[in-house]
């Protein structure tokens, strides 16, 4: 059983946000044309509350719960979406990750999710492939998930120039297939979603 995982499609992620991704608007129409290929799709959200640790020390505010910033991009599809998985509430601790904080102490519970459903494989596209992207990838092998990036379904932040190819380099080292949408619109059949 695949799914696929939106990563954090969110209004700041986007130009006019606050913590803008170039080019991160693109990654929705093809994130809407994969979710028909898929039987079972969840999303998750960067979702802080106001005063996040990460405000102070790496990131401007973003992601603000109940904000717009905080919304899925209103061009994404979410009718599809059976699921959102909500990460970095914890005021103190980030979570770049969809299923662990960053300090792997707390779950989203979207490993647990994905595991009752029977999946087994994941397919990943979202913001960003430096952060966010990245630790879900490597969280989703490590739990044993075989585990595909789209990689032109992401973009990435780039803090420092080369760090959306580095991310790359590091997801397929650790055992992730980097794939394109078109493969994946080619030869997978409609899904049929369940919920
Ligand atoms: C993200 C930085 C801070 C992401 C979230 O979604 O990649 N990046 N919070
Ligand atoms: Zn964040």
């Amino acid at each position: 059983m695949d799914a696929l995982i939106l990563v954090d499609i969110q209004n700041d992620f986007c130009p006019g946000g606050s913590l803008a991704v170039e080019g991160g608007d693109r990654v929705v129409p093809v994130a809407n044309e994969l979710q028909k290929k898929f039987n079972l799709v969840v999303a998750t959200k960067d979702w802080h509350p106001p005063g996040h640790a990460s405000f102070e020390t790496l990131w401007p505010p973003h992601c603000v719960q109940g904000t717009e910033g905080a919304e899925f991009v209103a061009a994404l599809d979410t009718s599809r979406v059976a699921h959102v998985f909500l990460k970095g509430t914890d005021p103190a601790v980030d979570s770049y990750s969809g299923f662990f904080d960053n300090e792997h102490k707390r779950s989203t519970g979207l490993g647990d999710y994905l595991r009752a459903q029977g999946v087994t494989d994941v397919f990943i596209c979202g913001l960003a492939t430096d952060y966010c992207v990245k630790f879900t990838a490597l969280d989703a092998l490590r739990l044993g998930f075989k585990t595909s990036v789209v990689e032109d379904a992401c973009r990435g932040v780039e803090v420092n120039a080369g760090d959306t190819a580095r991310a790359v380099e590091e997801m397929r080292g650790a055992g992730a297939r980097i794939v394109r949408s078109g493969e994946l619109l080619r030869a997978r059949r409609d899904g049929v979603p369940a919920a």
